[in-house]
């Protein structure tokens, strides 16, 4: 935690970063550094997990393995909302979604898998071991067993515990994902979770990365929307939606209210706009502009984000709520940079 003090937050201005708790939040742009390698991922746990990424990033390892080793330091992080300690659903069971993609096309996904710490490593297996893209329920997690992954006791996080018992007073089904500006800092079920620091955390992080050899993957993985309906699946272990990679083009990884992601074919769409000539940033505002289309007046109740890699190693982002922050790492830097939004 304290390493993470170290970044700074990017801003185009400067000085006029705000202090909100222990980190300078500044405001927005894109990084104007590129190239390869290079790893980004969602939010705040982007930091470690984008170190354990650049592991094999750094030394001319490839994307793939890179993008499953970046995102299982946050499925094993208690502190996270991500794996087996976090936001259970409404019945009080821990399910969790993921999805990897590589740069041949090849992708594997599992959804609401029980009692396995790391959904994205089931999730290759599948893309490497199966004729599938997509494993749920049971059978993801008896394919997982079958794999050697060991069956552990799901262990509610003392967070996670906390919010669960609020939400049962109530039980109110809102599903209003991670918006930080409210003064709550968010509410509904999947609102996230408030670390002992102070610090906010989030339920999913995807990550996409372009290794030295300028090949692209991306991961994603999960607890989904806090007290979901049994069974209820999100868009992050959808491919094209909560993740999608093209060699040629990009990657795009999404996060937010998954149902929104998935009427829009979310991540697909940012790196079809970008294959037609869009920056990156543009085409996520492009499809975040789809989404609040789609919504109406219902748009202001929800957050989603998109973030995305250009073979170019360019990156842009782009939120409905503003508070959306990624995490870029690169042979020059190392920082959390604030995504631009259409609300202010
Ligand atoms: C979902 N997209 O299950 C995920 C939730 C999320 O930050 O991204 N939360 O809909």
């Amino acid at each position: 935690m304290a390493s993470r003090r170290k970044f700074i937050y990017s801003s185009l201005f400067g000085g006029l970063g705000t202090l909100l708790g222990k980190k300078v939040i500044a405001g927005v742009s894109y990084p104007t550094v590129t190239g390869n390698p290079i790893v980004i991922s969602t939010w705040d746990a982007g930091l470690a997990a984008n170190a354990g990424a650049w592991k094999i990033l750094g030394s001319n390892g490839r994307a793939l393995d890179a993008v499953e080793a970046g995102v299982r330091v946050t499925e094993d992080s208690i502190n996270c909302c991500v794996g087996l300690g976090a936001n259970p659903d409404r019945d009080g069971i821990v399910t969790l979604d993921a999805c990897i993609m590589d740069e041949h096309g090849n992708c594997g996904s599992v959804g609401a898998l029980e009692r396995i710490k790391h959904p994205i490593s089931v999730a290759r297996r599948v893309m490497e071991k199966t004729p599938h893209v997509m494993l749920v329920g049971q059978g993801a997690q008896q394919f997982a067993v079958s794999e050697g992954f060991p069956l552990e006791e799901q262990k509610l996080s003392d967070d996670a515990k906390k919010a669960y018992e609020q939400w049962l007073k109530k039980s109110e089904y809102k599903p209003i994902i991670n918006i930080e500006n409210t003064k709550s800092g968010g509410h509904g079920p999947s609102a996230p979770v408030h670390l002992p620091n102070g610090e906010l955390n989030h339920d999913t992080i995807g990550m996409v990365a372009m290794d030295a050899a300028g090949n692209l993957s991306g991961s994603c993985t999960t607890s989904g929307m806090g007290f979901k309906m049994r069974g209820r699946l999100g868009d992050s272990p959808i491919i094209g939606a909560g993740l999608y990679v093209d060699n040629e083009v990009g990657a795009c990884t999404a996060t937010g209210q998954g149902e929104d992601v998935i009427r829009i074919c979310g991540s697909h769409t940012v790196v079809e706009l970008m294959r037609q000539g869009m920056s990156p940033g543009q085409a996520c505002k492009t499809a975040v502009e789809r989404i609040i289309k789609i919504k109406g007046d219902k748009a202001g109740e929800i957050q989603v984000a998109f973030l995305a890699l250009n073979k170019k190693g360019e990156v842009g982002s782009f939120a409905i709520q503003k508070g959306f922050s990624y995490a870029l790492k690169s042979n020059k830097e190392e920082k959390m940079y604030n995504a631009k939004s259409y609300y202010q």
